[in-house]
């Protein structure tokens, strides 16, 4: 354990910061068409600072009173174990959250994140379900809570056919590379298609257990709190169709005849087709180009060519899945206290010079 802050460099022209431990990729900084995201270019979300664990005392304890039989394994006899890889993204809860002040005027706590706490990695690791197996289930097992190691230990459950699902790995390599520390070396979980907050850094356990675990990430932190909703607070699983303009927040571009490039990413599958609206979400009378590997849970990049003469336009995608799912417009986008969830097209501000 140890470490007082982030093990990468997060330079200005990539990042933006939020705080000590935060950083939201800048869109306008990635290579345009290609979908995986650099991991220098990676958004990092911590609680606090990185640990900075060492592959030669870091252990994986498979353990819970719905465990057959403990098992403890050492980093060698993890990446040992057969692989799959998969190119999904992560993205965090509350990314875009700075709309919710700025687009429906609604005060929400949290870090403003834009739409860069999005990225897309191809994922090396372990199914879950391989390595519960190892343990063994006792028929009571329900929950399983990978907890990480971090100083505070963050820990957030999720229910077994989650954690069961294919899809469900505790990587250890990203983009072909060790995991880099800052993504939660030596080991984290990817659950596909949910809030970033699901992906576990840094674990050292799987807990398996026959009741839910109450942690903060499930009780205070990522649930849905606010007027619109009950007690017990809703607690976040899958996220929301999206999509963004990879520019700089406000942009100046030259006018003439330009090509605006952006992303769009679904929990549930393939990018349909992105719409577009130049009159800031009222009509959307434009088709978006798809281009480049539009993948399932990862996204697409889809481009437009524009005549812009000189002035102020916004530019405004908005996303649909191939299975029907499509952004909510703004007077749909209900508020909530810690402002997760954003999901309206958001009016990308433009001014042609
Ligand atoms: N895991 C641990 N152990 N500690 C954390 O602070 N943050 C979570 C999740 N896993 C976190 C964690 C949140 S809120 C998000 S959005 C993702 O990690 C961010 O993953 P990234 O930093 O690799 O982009
Ligand atoms: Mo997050």
């Amino acid at each position: 354990r140890g470490g007082s802050e982030l093990v990468q460099a997060l330079p200005p022209a990539v990042f933006v910061r939020h705080g000590a431990h935060n950083a939201e990729t800048r869109l306008e900084s990635l290579p345009v068409g290609r979908l995986v995201t650099p991991n220098d270019h990676f958004y990092v979300r911590n609680h606090g600072p990185t640990p900075r664990l060492s592959p030669t005392d870091w252990r994986l304890e498979i353990r819970g009173d719905a465990a057959l039989r403990p098992v403890s394994l050492t980093y060698e006899q993890l990446v040992a174990l057969p692989t799959v890889t998969i190119t999904r993204y992560l993205e965090c809860a509350g990314n875009g959250r700075a709309y919710f002040s700025e687009l429906l005027g609604v005060a929400v706590e949290g870090d403003p994140w834009r739409d860069g706490a999005y990225g897309v990695a191809a994922w090396t690791g372990v199914p879950l379900a391989t390595l519960l197996e190892l343990a063994g289930l006792r028929g009571s097992a329900a929950w399983v809570m990978p907890v990480g190691l971090d100083a505070e230990t963050y820990a957030r459950p999720m229910p077994l056919a989650k954690a069961m699902t294919a899809d469900t790995i505790l990587a250890h390599r990203m983009n072909g590379e060790v995991l880099p520390m800052d993504h939660g070396f030596p080991a984290r979980v990817v659950v596909p298609g949910w809030i970033g907050a699901a992906s576990v850094k840094w674990v050292g356990a799987l807990e398996v257990s026959a009741r839910e675990p109450a942690v903060e990430a499930n009780t205070e932190e990522y649930v849905m709190l606010g007027a619109d909703y009950r007690s017990p607070p809703p607690v976040l699983t899958t996220a929301v169709v999206k999509s963004a303009v990879c520019l700089p927040w406000p942009a100046v571009l030259p006018a003439g005849r330009r090509t605006i490039h952006g992303l769009a990413w679904s929990p549930f599958g393939k990018i349909a087709k992105v719409d577009i609206s130049l009159d800031g979400g009222r009509t959307f009378t434009r088709t978006a180009r798809l281009i480049g590997d539009n993948l399932p849970v990862a996204g697409t990049w889809w481009q437009l060519e524009l005549d812009a003469p000189p002035g102020d336009v916004t530019i405004t995608p908005r996303a649909v899945d191939e299975h029907g799912p499509t952004q909510p417009s703004l007077s749909q986008q209900r508020p909530n206290d810690k402002g997760y969830l954003f999901a309206a097209p958001v009016p990308h501000p433009i001014r042609f010079v």
